[in-house]
């Protein structure tokens, strides 16, 4: 199966170089699509010179941040209209090993219409984290997971691998949101096309270099989301 990398990136210029050698050495065959929002920091010139030592990278330049799920919408849609069989979602922080990569393809070879790579199946983990940043992701999923019915453990998780059909199933321009919902909603809506979810273990490691862009906004964004879909769907399922 055809697979592309899609790696959204913010001034992520101190991670670029290994982020890049280190999916070629997992995936050899897989393609990288790096979108990049006009980094200040050089991240989309050092990407594009890489692509030429390399190969199979190409860079989609956007002109200001625009957000990862507007990143991630415009490099699917790139995939799609390309005939990529599979779309790989990962940070370009490190915090994603590539060298998990082997296992998201699998599953998707062996049938999975949406491998995640899990941090709350048996065998994943967060090794650096807090008790209060854990209870707050664990809760989070338990919650989006209660309220939408989903039964998937991490389903804020961004490292994960796509069927690109799965993807054909919906309007990718009508997902909206952004960070985690983002993660979320994606989720959601391949269930809600009969897609089939596998969860991969993975070991989340926080950045070592470059700076989040994550925010309190974006846990909020992801709540008030996860509330008004849950909302909206049992009231359609009552009118029926
Ligand atoms: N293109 C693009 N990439 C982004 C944007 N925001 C974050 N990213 C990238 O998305 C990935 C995850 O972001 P990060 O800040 O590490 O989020 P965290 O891991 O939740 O703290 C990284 O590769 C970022 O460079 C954005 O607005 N546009
Ligand atoms: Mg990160």
């Amino acid at each position: 199966m055809r697979a592309l990398v899609v790696l959204p990136t913010f001034n992520e210029a101190t991670n670029i170089d290994e982020v890049l050698r280190r999916i070629r050495a997992a995936v050899p065959l897989a393609e990288v699509l790096v979108v990049d929002d006009g980094s200040p920091d050089g991240t989309a010139d050092m990407a594009e010179s890489l692509g030429r030592e390399l190969g199979a990278i190409t860079v989609l330049r956007r002109a200001q941040k625009a957000g990862l799920g507007s990143a991630y919408r415009a490099g699917f849609t790139d995939g799609l209209a390309r005939g990529f069989d599979v779309l790989v979602e990962m940070d370009a922080d490190l915090s994603h090993d590539p060298a998990a990569l082997p296992a998201l393809l699998a599953a998707v070879e062996h049938g999975a219409d949406l491998a995640i790579g899990s941090r709350y199946v048996p065998g994943g983990s967060i090794p650096h984290w807090s008790w209060h940043r854990r209870a707050l992701s664990r809760w989070g999923n338990r919650y989006a997971a209660g309220v939408l019915g989903l039964a998937i453990n991490d389903s804020t998780s961004g490292f994960r691998a796509y069927r690109s059909d799965a993807l054909r199933r919906f309007d990718l321009s009508t997902v909206r949101a952004e960070g985690y919902g983002f993660q979320i909603e994606m989720a959601y809506r391949v269930v809600r096309n009969d897609g089939r979810v596998v969860e991969v273990p993975i070991a989340f490691v926080d950045r070592v270099r470059g700076t989040s862009k994550m925010s309190g906004a974006i846990v909020a964004e992801a709540l008030g989301l996860v509330t008004v879909w849950a909302v909206r769907d049992r009231v359609l399922r009552r009118r029926g």
